[in-house]
């Protein structure tokens, strides 16, 4: 089965805001915030509530940009086997409040815990704090352990998922 998701990246004063993940899948990882998307949900809508439901922060379509797309292959999880993700990064105003799912940290971009993060992260988030775009896939288990990958840069998206 596949899942469609969302990440969402925020840098304020040179700072980058991530979450600790408290339950479910990536638990104990940093990560932006963001999640699966409900059915009929538009990909913006889908991350305003992540935003709202996991750090009550209040997103602006005008001040976050997608970055990237990544399609991983996760080898060791039975429900579903397939994830594709919009990376969006950006700006927004507001106290990152803490949730019953992720616990808010803030970094300075050349201190990213990349060693308590989703294995594949290291490969892309360079180029997301560089401003580029990219694409990514990736083969991996869910206990992070990384097989096969490729990122490359892109000037755009193509329409859909
Ligand atoms: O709804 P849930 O929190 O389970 O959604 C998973 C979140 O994790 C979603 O925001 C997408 C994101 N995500 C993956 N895999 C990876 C990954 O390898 N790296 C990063 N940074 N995020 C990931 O599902």
């Amino acid at each position: 089965m596949r899942r469609i998701c969302t990440v969402c990246f925020i840098e304020r004063e040179g700072k980058i805001l991530l979450g600790k993940k408290k339950r479910g899948f990536g638990t104990g990882r940093w990560n932006g915030f963001g999640g699966k998307m409900e059915p009929g949900e538009e990909v913006f809508e889908s991350m305003k509530r992540e935003a709202m439901e996991e750090f009550s922060l209040e997103l602006n379509a005008d001040r976050v940009h997608k970055v990237g797309e990544l399609d991983f292959k996760v080898l060791d999880n039975s429900d579903w086997n397939e994830i594709f993700v919009h990376v969006y990064y950006g700006t927004c105003d507001g106290e990152a409040i803490e949730s019953e799912e992720l616990l808010p940290g803030w970094f300075d971009k050349d201190k990213i815990p990349y060693d308590e993060m989703w294995v594949d992260d290291i490969y892309w988030i360079p180029m997301l704090l560089e401003g580029k775009k990219f694409k990514g896939s990736f083969i991996l288990t869910e206990s992070n352990v990384l097989s096969e990958w490729k990122v490359e840069e892109v000037t755009s998206f193509g329409e859909g998922v």
